[in-house]
Formats: C-alpha cells, sequence, structure tokens
C-alpha cells in the first residue's frame, strides 16, 4: 500500500490527519449532524499547512479548526495516538454498523433496528430479515452500488439517456451533475438532471414518467427505488446497467422546471461542504437559497414548511446570476471542493 507512506513524505501532519480521518468516519458512521462537518474543514485545512501542527495553540491559529479539534491534534502528536479512537472502535457493534451503513436506502435507525434484531452479516439479513423490495436490491447489489464508477462509464449512462430523451423532444436537454460535473475521475452514482425551456412542473413530471418507461424497455433501468414518485414526483433513485454482465449503478434523475436552473445547477454541483457555505452566506444576507432558487423574504417555520413563498431574486438557468447576487466571486465546478 504505498499511498500513506508517498502522502507521509509530502505532508508533515499525515499521521494527523490519518487519525483525524478515522475519527470522521466514525462519526458519519453515527449519523452525527455536526461533527463530520467541522471534522472535514479541520482535515482540509491541516493538508494545506506546510509545517508540521504540533500544538493546540499553533492548530487554533488555523482558520478551520476549533479549540476542540485542536486539543486533538495536539494529542495525536504527543501520545501518538486519540483516547477518543480507541473509545469509538471499542464500540461492539462498529463493524457490524459499518457494513449495514453501506447498504444503499439503509439509514442509521434501520441499520441499528436490524442489529437489535441479531442480525450480524449481509447473509444473515438476506436469510433472516424482513426486507423490502428495495432493501433486498440495495442488499442484493452491495458491492456493486459501493464500487466508485469509472467517469468514462458515467458518461455513457448519460448517453443512454440522452439518446432517449432526444427521441421524445428535442428540446429536452440534460446534464450529467455531481461529483461528474466537478471533474472527479470516478464517481459514486450518476446524477443526471433533465431541463426544458418551457415545459411546466407536471408537464416534466409526465416526461419522467415516459422517460422511466423507455429507459425500462430497453433493459437499461434496473430498478426504481424512489419510494413515492407517484404524487407529481420529478426525481428518480434508482439502478441503471449498461450492458448484461456490467455492474448495476446508483442513478438518480431529477427534472428541472426553467426557473430553478440556475439554483439547481449550483446545488446539484456540490460538494455539500460547498453548498453549506454558500447556503450560509445567503443566510446571513437574509436570502434563502434552495435548489429551486434563491429566494428574499421567504419564511418557514421549524419543520421547513412555507409560511410566506417570498419572492425570487434570482431566476432562470443562469447559475453565475446567483454568485453575482451574492456578491460571490465565480468557481468553476472543479473548484467547490473542501
Ligand atoms: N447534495 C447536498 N447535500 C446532500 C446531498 C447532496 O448538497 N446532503 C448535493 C451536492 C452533491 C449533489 O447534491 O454534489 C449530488 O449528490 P451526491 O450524493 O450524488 O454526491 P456527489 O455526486 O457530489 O458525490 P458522489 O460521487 O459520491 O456521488
Ligand atoms: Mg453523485
Ligand atoms: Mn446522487
Amino acid at each position: 500500500n504505498k499511498g500513506p507512506q508517498k502522502q507521509s513524505k509530502d505532508c508533515p501532519n499525515a499521521r494527523t490527519i490519518e487519525m483525524l480521518e478515522k475519527l470522521l468516519e466514525y462519526y458519519e458512521l453515527t449519523g452525527d449532524q455536526w461533527r463530520p462537518i467541522a471534522y472535514r474543514k479541520a482535515i482540509a485545512a491541516l493538508k494545506r499547512q506546510k509545517e508540521k501542527v504540533c500544538t493546540s495553540k499553533e492548530a487554533k491559529k488555523i482558520s478551520g479548526i476549533g479549540q476542540r479539534i485542536a486539543d486533538k491534534i495536539e494529542e495525536i502528536v504527543e501520545t501518538n495516538e486519540l483516547r477518543r479512537l480507541d473509545y469509538a472502535m471499542d464500540d461492539p457493534n462498529y463493524e457490524t454498523l459499518s457494513l449495514f451503513l453501506k447498504i444503499y436506502g439503509c439509514g442509521l435507525q434501520q441499520a441499528k433496528v436490524w442489529i437489535s434484531q441479531g442480525h450480524r452479516t449481509i447473509d444473515d439479513l438476506l436469510k433472516h430479515a424482513k426486507l423490502s423490495k428495495h432493501q433486498r436490491i440495495g442488499i442484493e447489489h452491495l458491492d456493486d452500488f459501493d464500487t466508485r464508477i469509472p467517469r468514462e462509464e458515467v458518461k455513457e449512462h448519460g448517453e443512454v439517456v440522452r439518446s432517449v430523451l432526444r427521441e421524445m423532444d428535442s428540446d429536452l436537454s440534460m446534464e450529467i451533475m455531481g461529483s461528474y460535473r466537478r471533474g472527479k475521475a470516478d464517481c459514486g452514482d450518476i446524477d443526471i438532471m433533465v431541463t426544458h425551456p418551457t415545459a411546466t412542473a407536471n408537464e416534466l413530471h409526465k416526461v419522467l414518467e415516459d422517460l422511466l418507461e423507455r429507459l425500462f424497455e430497453s433493459g437499461f433501468l434496473k430498478a426504481d427505488m424512489t419510494s413515492s414518485r407517484r404524487m407529481g414526483g420529478m426525481t428518480m433513485h434508482g439502478a441503471s446497467q449498461l450492458r448484461p454482465g456490467m455492474p448495476w449503478r446508483r442513478l438518480d434523475i431529477l427534472m428541472v422546471p426553467n426557473e430553478c436552473v440556475g439554483a439547481a445547477l449550483l446545488y446539484f454541483t456540490g460538494d455539500d461542504i460547498f453548498n453549506r457555505s454558500i447556503r450560509l452566506l445567503a443566510r446571513k444576507k437574509g436570502l434563502k437559497l434552495n435548489q429551486n432558487g434563491l429566494w428574499k423574504g421567504r419564511q418557514t417555520d421549524a419543520n421547513s414548511k412555507v409560511i410566506t413563498e417570498g419572492t425570487r431574486v434570482v431566476s432562470g438557468p443562469d447559475e453565475k446570476a446567483i454568485f453575482d447576487y451574492l456578491g460571490v466571486e465565480w468557481r468553476e465546478p472543479h473548484e467547490r471542493i473542501y
């Protein structure tokens, strides 16, 4: 394994980063809401340091590292270990939890239910657990879905969808979003956004239904695991396969009305941490940014239910216009990473 060794030569904080990454993984796994973000920021900041960071005081001076993580950095450097990490890894269900959480569609709650029912392996689940159709697909294709998809293959899946859209209506267009748009060499899934210059939401819903039917018929689309698409939904979470014998891949399709395209481009390009920071920035300016647009005077209650619709201050397909309105310098998709 050359990876970590190479890193330790180049990066003076490699050991510290390695330990913090383990802790990050643990917090992600256990569904911690805030710590994963703090850890990802701190790790990114530490990766940029040219000198070894040894004390809590030094660490705290770095933007992106708070007091608690700074203390942990000092502990790692001094003792070459982390008490919190031993404690975390001692959790007897840690391995099982991390295995079950790899299953597409299985959240923390479901994983805990299965563990409490005594299941410990994938085989246990397949033989003894009561599974929904979608859960079974997630389990049977665990290895497929857990494998990164080469960029070239993502593109090919996109081409299949594109050619079917072309048959349907020449005004339909699509774009591959997510990590692909950020230029990554491999992707966790395939995110596709479909747009039309004039179609209403209702019409787009019908386009989606038609599209899915055609993709199923050709054998490309293998499963639709969207729980509630039937009621006017605009998204599909499913699985596709290029040719028999190839792996099943996770495919997300999303229909976006023209007035929402700019905001949707921004949202579905990510990455998720970049999205959080730009949404926060909007909020600080009294605006609300979501996947449908940039809003002024929009009010929601504690359950995110809209009380006052407010007005859209930027609409249409221009993503740059949102950066401009927010006074944020334009960043190319590949630059939107932490
Ligand atoms: N997104 C977000 N917050 C989330 C989930 C998603 O902001 N909790 C946005 C940003 C993501 C985009 O949606 O880039 C697509 O979501 P994915 O989960 O498919 O993530 P990526 O495509 O970025 O990465 P991967 O290669 O793992 O699919
Ligand atoms: Mg993705
Ligand atoms: Mn996705």
